[in-house]
């Protein structure tokens, strides 16, 4: 695990589940290189929020993208160089606000990436506003009366889009979340698992509500009418029972055997980065 270490300090909130996240995540990074495959070709695309910082602390090859925008860039990569294992890490105001519709395309294009969406429920760098997956009522600084308009359920939309993976784990379940991150990695094509974590600094009370409330489920993997009812037995803003689990798991072709005929993107391009170097410096 120390190879995915580096030296940028944490700025996470001390006790941010992030940072045990992160742990187990270099737990995953530490097998998937047992199993054979190069540190080299991990690559981490993350989004700006709390959930992009992630970049900062491992590593690994990457990019730091714009908010909303991580997860088409993750695409981009993975068009260019098909063997990368690409994994996206958003928050719930960049994956189901700003950046859904690329979640809703990826899901209908089925690349064979991963999502790791942060969902604390806020858009939680910029100080705790709501985002589309905030339950009525909630106040934060641009919801001084609380929030009026209602969540709408992404997972839900992810499904009708096509995704052939889709998960949630709780950040406090450290194992179950690690089992996940790694299923959902090996799943040859577009997976997302969303991370529900307590954003300890603007909705403390979600710690206690989040631990008491999550309910493993098992479902049989590709039986979509049983994922759609256990996604919307939970629409992000009921009291009571949070499922948590593999809702759904499908084997469609990928986009990359879909478009194999074309090379383009597949083309070995010589990069001379000495001279590339030379012409930045
Ligand atoms: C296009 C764009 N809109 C807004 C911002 C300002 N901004 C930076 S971080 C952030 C909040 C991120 O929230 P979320 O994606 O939920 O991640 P979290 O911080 O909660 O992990 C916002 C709104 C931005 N950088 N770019």
């Amino acid at each position: 695990m120390k190879e995915f270490e580096t030296n940028h300090p944490n700025t996470w909130c001390p006790g941010c589940p992030n940072s045990v996240i992160l742990q187990a995540f270099k737990g995953v990074l530490a097998n998937l290189v047992k199993d054979g495959i190069s540190h080299h070709d991990l690559v981490a695309v993350t989004d700006i929020g709390c959930a992009g910082k992630f970049y900062d602390l491992l590593e690994v090859n990457g990019f730091y993208a714009l908010h909303g925008r991580s997860l088409i860039t993750a695409f981009g990569m993975k068009m260019a160089n098909p063997k990368l294992k690409v994994v996206g890490f958003i928050g719930d105001g960049g994956a189901y606000a700003e950046g859904l519709n690329h979640l809703v395309q990826l899901a209908r294009l089925n690349p064979d990436l991963t999502a790791l969406v942060f969902n604390n429920r806020v858009f939680a760098l910029t100080v705790g506003q709501g985002t589309p997956v905030t339950e009525e009522g909630y106040r934060g600084n641009t919801t001084p009366e609380g929030m009026i308009d209602p969540p709408y359920n992404p997972l839900a939309v992810a499904l009708s889009a096509g995704a052939p993976f889709i998960a949630r784990t709780s950040a406090l379940d450290i194992s179950a979340s690690q089992k996940m991150i790694k299923q959902a990695i090996q799943h040859r094509g577009f997976s997302i698992l969303e991370i529900l974590q307590p954003c300890i600094t603007f909705r403390p009370d979600d710690l206690v509500e989040l631990r008491q409330n999550h309910k493993p489920v098992s479902a049989k993997k590709n039986n979509r009418e049983e994922a759609r009812q256990i996604i919307e037995s939970w629409n992000y803003d009921q009291k009571g029972a949070i499922p948590v689990g593999v809702f759904y798991q499908a084997n469609r072709p990928v986009w990359e055997e879909r478009h194999k005929a074309r090379t383009w993107h597949r083309s070995q391009r010589k990069v001379d980065m000495k001279k590339i170097k030379q012409e930045l410096l």
